[in-house]
């Protein structure tokens, strides 16, 4: 696939974005405004935005779970108002503040079950992928990205094995960051290519640099493609988490750091401003101008939903209020 400008732009505008979005995440935490276990994509931004665009430019509608590392689609989804309010448990949140990212489900707005417990995804997201495909529906298609901590649950293979099987459409992406909390790859898997276990279960697959925007584009695209005919395939996005598990992890007394030599050439933000540097397609002065507006975005973003009243205690523990049908709303 071949870029044009204005794509480009556009690539470089979602990597800042998702990017400055990380930083604010953690500067809100660290001032106090956001509580709770985050889990920021920073280094990871280019399978953040690339799924973004991919979602964006599909031919069909994309419903979509997400992984606890993509706030930046999850806000883009639920529109970012709503979903930093929720972020921050306020009552001006998409749930009113009761789900909080963990637990925020919207299916009209695309936004497939989570759960805080690690694997349930994949296979929620295969079934509605089958129903879609039970309903004849062929204008859209569904994609579950998940962590390689989240490939070794045994149901996440079981949901591949049975996509397979029934050919429902939906695209897997492995984001393999090379840590699961803790864990480092070598120790939870004998392979270091997580997609080769989509081809024993018989779809499709690739594995591909998740730091290059247009490299995880290309494959997110042609994934999508493929699922939407009712190919499921699953893409092997390989990236690296820069920071401890959550925000606050004290990583360097489990995880060697040494991969911080080389940030430069991790980077995905400074990786594509060199090609576009390289490709005169953008200068210095308009990355710092893209940089500076996502800060003035994000900054009254994130000051408007932590200045929101939080719910009224009682409200969770109001069942109408906590147990909501699938499109978000109480259950008289
Ligand atoms: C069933 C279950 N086991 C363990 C956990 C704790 N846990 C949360 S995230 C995580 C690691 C996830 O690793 P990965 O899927 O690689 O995603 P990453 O955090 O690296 O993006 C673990 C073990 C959980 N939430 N649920």
């Amino acid at each position: 696939m071949k870029f044009t400008k204005d794509q480009m732009l556009k690539l470089y505008e979602e990597l800042v974005h998702v990017r400055t979005m990380n930083n604010k995440i953690v500067e809100f935490i660290f001032s106090g405004r956001i509580a709770g276990a985050i889990h920021p994509s920073l280094g990871q931004e280019a399978i953040v935005a690339g799924l973004l665009y991919a979602y964006e430019n599909h031919h069909q509608t994309v419903y979509r779970s997400f992984t606890h590392r993509q706030q930046a689609i999850m806000a883009r989804s639920a529109g970012i108002d709503g979903f930093l309010a929720e972020l921050m448990n306020r009552a001006t949140g998409t749930l009113g503040g009761i789900a909080g990212e963990y637990h925020l489900v919207k299916i009209d707005k695309l936004m497939l079950p989570l759960s805080g417990v690690l694997g349930v995804t994949p296979p929620t997201a295969t079934g509605f992928a089958w129903s879609l495909k039970l309903d004849g529906r062929k204008d859209a298609v569904v994609c579950c990205p998940f962590g390689d901590g989240m490939m070794s649950e045994g149901y996440v293979y079981e949901a591949m094995n049975i996509a397979s099987i029934h050919k429902v459409p939906i695209l897997f992406v492995i984001e393999n960051n090379g840590m699961a909390m803790t864990t480092p790859l070598e120790w939870e898997s004998p392979i270091e290519d997580l997609y080769l276990r989509g081809i024993s279960a018989g779809m499709k697959g690739a594995s591909v640099d998740g730091n290059d925007i247009e490299a995880t584009v290309e494959a997110l695209m042609e994934g999508l493609d493929q699922a939407g005919k009712c190919n499921p395939n699953v893409i092997e996005l390989k990236t690296v988490r820069w920071e401890g598990h959550f925000v606050g992890d004290k990583q360097e007394v489990y995880r060697d750091l040494s991969f911080r030599d080389n940030l430069d050439k991790l980077d995905p933000v400074l990786r594509y401003e060199k090609v576009l540097l390289e490709r005169g397609v953008a200068n210095e002065d308009h990355f710092a101008k893209v940089k500076a507006d996502q800060e003035k975005i994000m900054a009254e973003a994130f000051e408007k939903a932590a200045s929101a009243p939080f719910p009224k205690k009682e409200d969770f523990l109001n069942p109408n209020i906590v147990y909501t049908n699938t499109d978000g709303l109480p259950i008289k």
